[in-house]
């Protein structure tokens, strides 16, 4: 794949750890800037020379697709819900990218709305051109993607979850690692204990149930399977993770 970037570390900062999940529109301010201040540190300390960054919706996105009754899988053809969703997701971004820009990231926008579908034939699949994403990374930006509404083939617009997006980001880049950064440690035994790796979704089946879903874009066991199947390692960590995994280390629950 002549976009491939190889190197990269692509990284999702989930939607409840950079806002006030039950609040509509409201940042949490403390955890993004602490969230940010790790990705400066770790591009000035060179422990990671190309990033992704993808963010979740949290109370902004959510809030309008649940009110508009718009998910991954069911679309509105209402433009007036579509700029609810996918302006409320462009505000959250513009928040994201300025508080990683006043820190000297050089950080710039992509908005999966305007260039992503999941088209006729694909039975859902998100497509994602990347030359974008992997022509900005190459110049030394750091593209910041979110969940956002997406064309769909048959629906008008649905959602895209910002973990269907590191999983085409991750496999298009060819990227070196994946973090998902979010309010829980890792992915949780049925003690609440960490479970330090998994290699296997059976081993694990039982403990994360079938498909119970909290949110639009689905719960905790489709997010395993996903990253599962992808070619590059993937942790997933909470908040006191991110500086470790940044500089190379497994914190949370490596997926691989
Ligand atoms: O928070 C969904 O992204 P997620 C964003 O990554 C919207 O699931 C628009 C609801």
């Amino acid at each position: 794949d002549p976009d491939a970037v190889g190197d990269a570390v692509v990284l999702k900062l989930g939607g409840s750890l950079i806002t006030e999940k039950d609040r509509p529109e409201t940042l949490d301010g403390e955890s993004l800037a602490a969230a940010c201040d790790a990705i400066a540190g770790a591009l000035d300390e060179g422990t990671v020379a190309r990033l992704v960054v993808v963010h979740g919706g949290g109370s902004f996105g959510h809030h309008h697709a649940s009110e508009h009754g718009v998910s991954t899988t069911t679309g509105t053809r209402d433009a007036d819900a579509v700029m609810e969703i996918h302006g409320a997701m462009t505000t959250l971004n513009r928040v994201v990218l300025s508080r990683l820009q006043e820190r000297g990231v050089p950080a710039v926008p992509v908005h999966p709305l305007s260039v992503s579908a999941r088209p006729e034939g694909s039975d859902g699949d998100l497509d994602l051109p990347i030359a974008s994403t992997a022509t900005l990374l190459g110049e030394g930006f750091v593209p910041v993607l979110h969940g956002d509404g997406v064309a769909t083939a048959d629906a008008g617009v649905t959602v895209v979850s910002g973990d269907e997006l590191i999983v085409e980001l991750a496999t298009r880049l060819d990227a070196r690692r994946v973090g998902v950064c979010s309010t829980v440690p890792g992915v949780l035994d049925a003690d609440g204990t960490v479970i330090p790796a998994i290699d296997s979704f059976e081993a694990v089946a039982d403990v994360l149930g079938g498909s119970e879903s909290t949110d639009v874009s689905g719960g905790m066991a489709a997010k395993v399977r996903e990253l599962l199947a992808l070619d590059p390692p993937a942790s997933v960590f909470g908040a006191d993770g991110l500086v470790s995994f940044l500089r190379g280390e497994d914190p949370g629950t490596r997926i691989d």
